[in-house]
């Protein structure tokens, strides 16, 4: 008998194996304790291999779960059920925050670069790309990292963030000066959407220089979609209707996909983290690698002052005396515009909270160890949205005009709050040199690819003014696109000195 059963487990190739009657009961059971038994209502009707996939795909969900985390999503607990005491919001204490800004603390900073660069020359480490996103305000069906946001070298996203990596490496080995190879692996997380086109771009492009076996791509989960009443979404007679379950889903994406054992054979234990539509982002940054582990923190996040009250950012504060992150679509009005009291009133309006997330974080590798101690603990938010989905009744796909259901996703930040104060550590960093997100489609005037052109070639251009060239040009916003390959943060220009620029222009390594 175990001989068949392991046969038909395995079935041919092309044909999936049809569960057995005693299978597709069990798991109904399953579905029907959980009052989510319609997910079957075609399953007879199916041909064999949408049965395969169908019984594959709903057997990846413990459906009770799906309901408890549906139910906590939507309603969590507030004030007035006494299922959470009154949230005290406070900005973080000068304590646990630096910042880049502040020229007292120069000496610090350049301390925290020469130590994190020791790190990156002792190959203790990595770096986490979150890459899953879909990127639907921008309106490109390509993931993110592939975007060309009109350099004159045509560089995607992907490409600046690949010669970062190189040049660091570069710059980490000439300062050890030991002849030990410098690696810093690159660990990029994927969603469903964006595993195939994010792999084919860099066999494509030959990993940018990258050796292959230091870029390793890894997958998130997906949780269903589940319509107002709480019942999953079919998106086809066979297929359940699923959204990738967002970037906090880095935690269990980073267990299961077996990175973390991959990070301990190397003898990681520092690991940036980062998002991938900021063309600015110091991908691992030396200081703030040293800064985290002169701390000792088990993470620490990047800050830039916030634009506005309204602009489309977590908010880095104190919770109930715990890091923690209000992200945009969660703040309220009265928080957002809350003026600081300590501020002078005639300076321009200085937000209370102004500690703007950028999506850029550190973790230590003893931290990220803990991850199934607490991974399930992590709560899920809802984004209401337009899910197209089967009609029951019918059998015909409908296409809401509104939004008909939610997208369960956890946040990344969502796990701060798991620390006390004391392992927590917070940078403020100049967003004109390092945060300039590629949110919207060109011509929104803002977080578009116009405004990361122009951002990343008004760096170069402030580099070069400042290793001693003159630029000239005809308008004043063309700025000079400067190889990462060249200078990882505007340092190794010297031979620029002197010499006239016509900008716009692209200074590559010969
Ligand atoms: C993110 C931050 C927000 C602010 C803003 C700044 C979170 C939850 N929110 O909001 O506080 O910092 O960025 O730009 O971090 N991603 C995945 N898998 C997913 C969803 C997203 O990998 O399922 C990645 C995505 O590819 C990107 C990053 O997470 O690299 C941020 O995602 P986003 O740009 O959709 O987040 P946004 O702008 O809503």
């Amino acid at each position: 008998m175990d001989a068949i059963k392991h046969a038909l487990s395995l079935g041919s190739q092309n044909a999936p194996r049809e569960p057995t009657t005693e299978e597709v009961s069990d798991l109904k059971g399953q579905y029907t304790l959980a009052g989510q038994s319609h997910v079957f209502t075609f399953y007879d009707s199916l041909p064999i291999a949408e049965k395969a996939a169908l019984f594959k795909q709903l057997s990846a969900f413990d459906p009770i779960y799906i309901n408890k985390i549906a139910v906590k999503a939507i309603s969590p607990p507030n004030a007035d059920d006494g299922g959470a005491k009154e949230t005290v919001l406070e900005p973080l204490p000068e304590s646990v925050t630096a910042s880049i800004l502040d020229d007292s603390q120069s000496a610090d900073v350049k301390k925290w670069r020469s130590s994190g660069l020791d790190l990156i020359a002792e190959n203790k480490v990595a770096v986490v790309l979150m890459a899953g996103g879909q990127g639907t305000r921008l309106g490109s069906s390509a993931p993110k990292g592939c975007y060309d946001i009109g350099l004159p070298s045509q560089k995607s996203l992907f490409q600046i963030q690949a010669e970062r990596i190189r040049k660091i490496e570069k710059l980490a080995s000439a300062k050890a000066n030991t002849g030990v190879k410098v690696t810093v692996p690159w660990y990029i997380m994927t969603s469903g959407p964006t595993r195939g086109p994010t792999e084919g771009f860099f066999q494509k492009h030959s990993y940018f220089g990258l050796a292959p076996e230091n870029v390793i791509f890894f997958e998130q989960g997906v949780l269903p979609c589940i319509s107002n009443d709480a019942k999953i979404l079919l998106e086809g007679k066979g297929k359940v209707a699923v959204a990738p379950d967002g970037n906090g889903g880095i935690y269990n994406a980073l267990v299961g996909s077996k990175v973390l054992d991959d990070m301990k054979v190397r003898g990681i234990e520092h690991i940036h983290a980062y998002c991938v539509d900021n063309c600015l982002v110091k991908v691992a940054d030396p200081a703030f690698i040293g800064f985290a582990a002169s701390r000792e923190a088990d993470i620490a996040t990047k800050v830039v002052r916030k634009r506005n009250a309204t602009e489309s950012v977590g908010l880095i504060l104190l919770k109930n005396g715990r890091p923690d992150v209000v992200e945009y679509s969660e703040i309220d009005k009265a928080t957002a515009e809350e003026l600081d009291p300590k501020q002078d009133p005639k300076q321009e309006d200085v937000l209370r909270f102004r500690a703007a997330n950028i999506v850029n974080h550190y973790y230590s590798f003893r931290f990220l160890e803990s991850i199934p101690q607490w991974a399930k603990d992590l709560p899920h938010h809802v984004a209401r949205k337009k899910i197209p989905h089967i009609n029951l009744k019918s059998g015909e796909i409908v296409k809401p005009e509104k939004p008909n259901g939610i997208k369960l996703e956890q946040f990344v930040f969502d796990v701060f709050p798991m620390l006390e104060l004391s392992q927590f550590a917070c940078m403020e960093v100049d967003r004109k040199d390092e945060f300039s997100p590629l949110k919207n489609a060109r011509g929104a005037g803002e977080d578009d690819p116009d405004t990361s052109k122009r951002d990343i070639m008004g760096q170069g251009k402030r580099w070069a003014i400042k290793a001693g060239a003159t630029v000239v040009s005809e308008e004043p916003e063309s700025g000079i696109e400067i190889s990462p390959l060249m200078s990882y943060g505007g340092e190794g220009l010297e031979e620029l000195s002197g010499k006239t620029i016509t900008a716009p222009a692209v200074i590559e390594v010969e």
